[in-house]
């Protein structure tokens, strides 16, 4: 972690070939969370997400759709936009790389870096993957296929621009070495580190001529020639900062990103083409770059031939943005592949949320609404001491266990501790039976006991589940009859364990989760 009070994170910008999956859901779902938490724990969080516009894909894509390749981005954004409204993605900015003030910066650098000469130009004969857009030299083909997307390839030979990115080849091996968080996690780093220990890093082309591709930012200094939809796409997370962090506080530096988050296909173009491009230009590098697993469907890989792409939007209709969040961040290690199905996403709803979560809720609210005319009692004396004992000590472990998880964006853990405090919960209520409790006068004392504690379990829960679901997490501070607001950064131990809660009046409401009985009709993803 930086020292500094900013955090600054990013998605990858995605290419508007096409509408949002489940796997663009899953990256920014993920830099929600994390934007989420730290706003929470007071830092000035800069969350930046957007769109990807130039480039063969797009201009294809348009072409395909009969339209010019600028109206089918603005055909397209909309879809991204509005799918981050409806999953509360809480971002601070959205760039399009199509917006002139970044189009500037891109040329901008392009000539710096051309003044610098650390841009030639050269003849260039290569194998050409037109999906990836970036050449492969002879020994990374095999049998005519991209070693990365095994399309057909193609043998291009044309005059293009180069950046010396090959003489940097050491400087990073040295970065990557001396800053273990730079690239996570760590079997990445060791992928990353291999394959530049083992290969002479070459220099990039950065330009292709627009007789070949016209849907670029020109080249500044030749008009024959844009700029490879690569550069132009890296340089976004440093642009969007010159005309973007509108509403937060004036004059902050948020460079270096504190986390670029990524998928795997995209690491190498983040820890090797974007490392070499700032160190060329001067910049400090992020602090780090995490890659995340593949989610595939079913067991296989998502794609449109298949007819199994996962719509988000499907996802929210049928489960509500907060399952769908949750879901995703707890069924998988971040970091590893996964694999959705509906049927895991129907288990974890009823297991983890409606049996879990809202039954804990439901249920205490219940029993303060029956027995205590719904206001939240004080503690009585101790009915299960040792329980008690261990429900507090986790309590109080939780913040730090949080915190620890999110530095390391180890999302699962912390929802698994977070499930074991809801645990511990149940046991304690199932143990101690304040529907019996109520029925004697004389254990009155005991009974708020029960129910004090399982409240404040659940405004603890309800804090650190408020990343995660932030609707969930809203509705339960409510119904609690607590006033914190969680769009603000929370004052040290507000609504923390030992923060006073007894005589808060609930108001209680619908269930959180309703439990979902069988897989509704038509329900393929
Ligand atoms: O690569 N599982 O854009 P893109 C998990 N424009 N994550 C997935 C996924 C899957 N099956 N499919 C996609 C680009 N993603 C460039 C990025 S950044 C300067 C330029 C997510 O639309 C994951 O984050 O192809 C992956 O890296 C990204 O979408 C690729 O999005």
């Amino acid at each position: 972690m930086t020292t500094s009070n900013t955090f600054y994170i990013t998605t990858p910008i995605y290419y508007v070939n096409d509408v949002p999956h489940i796997g663009h859901a899953y990256t920014t779902v993920a830099a929600d969370v994390l934007a989420r938490y730290w706003r929470l724990r007071g830092r000035d969080v800069f969350f930046l997400t957007g769109l990807d516009e130039h480039g063969q894909k797009v201009q294809q894509a348009a072409a395909k759709a009969g339209v010019d390749p600028q109206t089918h981005c603005d055909r397209l954004a909309p879809q991204f936009t509005n799918l981050w409204q409806r999953l509360n993605i809480s971002h601070n900015a959205f760039i399009r790389t199509t917006d002139k003030p970044h189009q500037a910066v891109v040329q901008r650098y392009l000539q710096q870096l051309y003044d610098k000469q650390l841009i030639y130009k050269a003849d260039y004969t290569g194998w050409y993957c037109t999906y990836d857009e970036r050449f492969w030299t002879e020994k990374d083909v095999v049998g005519g296929l991209c070693p990365d997307c095994k399309r057909p390839i193609e043998q291009l030979s044309e005059h293009n621009y180069f950046f010396k990115m090959g003489q940097y080849q050491d400087r990073l091996i040295d970065h990557i070495r001396q800053h273990e968080e730079f690239i996570r996690p760590a079997s990445r780093r060791n992928e990353v580190l291999g394959f530049l220990q083992t290969q002479k890093l070459g220099d990039l082309s950065i330009s292709r001529p627009t007789s070949r591709l016209s849907w670029g930012i020109e080249l500044p200094f030749d008009k024959d020639y844009i700029t490879y939809v690569w550069f132009d796409a890296l340089v976004n997370y440093i642009s969007a900062l010159e005309y973007l962090p509108q509403g937060l506080p004036a004059g902050v530096r948020y460079w270096p990103a504190d986390v670029h988050l990524v998928g795997k296909d995209i690491l190498t173009t983040h820890a090797v083409y974007w490392s070499t491009m700032l160190m060329a230009l001067g910049q400090p590098l992020p602090h780090s770059i995490f890659a995340h697993g593949w989610w595939t469907v079913d067991g296989e890989k998502m794609s449109k031939s298949r007819g199994n792409v996962v719509d988000p939007n499907k996802m929210v209709d049928q489960f509500g943005a907060d399952a769908f969040r949750y879901f995703l961040l707890r069924e998988v290690p971040f970091g590893q592949d996964g694999d959705f199905s509906h049927s895991a996403l129907v288990t974890t709803v009823n297991a983890k949320l409606a049996n879990g979560i809202g039954n804990l809720l439901s249920r205490t609210l219940t029993m303060i609404e029956r027995s205590c005319a719904g206001v939240i009692p004080d503690r009585g004396p101790a009915v299960l001491p040792e329980l008690e004992q261990r429900i507090e000590n986790l309590a109080n472990q939780l913040p730090e266990k949080t915190e620890t998880g999110f530095n390391a964006l180890l999302f699962r853990d912390v929802l698994l501790t977070i499930e074991e405090l809801n645990g511990l919960c149940d046991e304690y209520i199932d143990k101690s039976a304040p529907w019996k409790l109520a029925k004697q006068p004389e254990a009155r004392p005991q009974l708020h006991t029960v129910l004090n504690t399982s409240a404040r379990a659940l405004r603890l829960l309800a804090l650190l589940l408020h990343p995660f679901m932030p609707n969930a997490s809203a509705q339960m501070i409510h119904q609690l009859g607590l006033s914190l607001d969680l769009s603000q950064p929370l004052a040290p131990h507000a609504g923390l364990w030992d923060a006073p809660l007894a005589g808060s009046i609930i108001h209680k409401g619908a269930s959180l989760f309703p439990r979902i009985e069988s897989k509704p009709q038509g329900a393929k993803p």
